[in-house]
């Protein structure tokens, strides 16, 4: 999955493609670069970001929703809000990834899939003071009683994620990537997002060799080493900012199960 952010403030890609026909190409470029579907956002969800109105989010995606979905484009459409949600389906999005895990009933309503992430809290404030007696257990009981609900109500294809970063600490991040088994064992598709990722910039630092945290444009080797990661645990999706790489590792592990498949 590529991520386009129809957004002046998203932490890696903010101010890039506020423009529709900057971000229409963005999408169709992830396309053409290996992505299955392309996730349009209009609401910042990093840490601190200022809520963004209803009205103003739907201008900001539809427009690139319908335009990708006429270019046949699977789209998904990365909201909270049930109204956006309606509207990029009616422009043609045939999921609703969830990071507020919040639209199980809309997505059965509407009759398209959904992805239910897990958070901890909402985006101002999630990162203040994160805590879980046990984030694994409960991060994975969350979500399978959200899906299994969502799938007893009539969602025709339930996602889940563990929602890396939104509400966790960077050991809460890395003990669900060293878990994910336990996630893709439930038998439900797993997704997981971990690409730019401030938790990457803080345990790798920068290319530069300085200690400094590394910024989003310079996360790129924490970011398919983590993909790389995800889908060799059999998570069947990752969403990403840079699709090409990301496709050329996740092939390369692939290949390599296979040769082991073989021996
Ligand atoms: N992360 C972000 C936004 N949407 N959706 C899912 N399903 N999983 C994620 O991890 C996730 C998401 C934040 O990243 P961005 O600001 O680069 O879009």
């Amino acid at each position: 999955m590529g991520v386009v952010n129809v957004t002046p403030d998203s932490f890696s890609d903010g101010g890039r493609f506020t423009d529709h026909r900057a971000a229409i190409e963005h999408g169709l470029a992830l396309v053409a670069e290996g992505a299955s579907w392309v996730d349009v956002g209009g609401e910042s969800t990093r840490p601190g970001a200022t809520p963004v109105d209803e009205a103003e989010e739907r201008r900001r995606v539809l427009p690139v929703v319908s335009a990708l979905a006429a270019e046949g484009v699977s789209v998904s459409i990365d909201t909270r809000k049930p109204v956006v949600a309606r509207a990029a389906v009616e422009a043609g999005a045939t999921l609703l990834n969830d990071v507020g895990a919040g639209l199980g009933a809309v997505a059965a309503e509407l009759g398209v899939a959904w992805a239910a992430m897990h958070a901890q809290g909402e985006p101002a404030t999630m990162q203040d003071a994160p805590h879980y007696d046990d984030v694994v257990a409960e991060v994975h009981e969350e979500l399978v009683a959200k899906a299994t609900s969502a799938l007893a109500a009539g969602v025709p294809e339930v996602w889940i994620d563990p929602g890396i970063g939104f509400g966790k600490t960077h050991e809460h991040n890395l003990s669900l990537l060293a878990h994910l088994d336990g996630l893709v064992a439930t038998g439900l598709p797993v997704m997981v997002g971990t690409s730019r990722k401030g938790f990457l910039g803080a345990l790798l630092g920068r290319s530069d060799g300085t200690s400094d945290p590394a910024p989003a444009g310079d996360r790129i080797e924490g970011s398919l080493a983590t993909a790389a990661w995800a889908v060799a645990s059999g998570v069947r999706m990752v969403r990403v900012h840079d699709v090409a790489a990301t496709v050329a590792a996740v092939q390369l592990v692939g290949g390599l199960e296979f040769e082991v498949a073989i021996a």
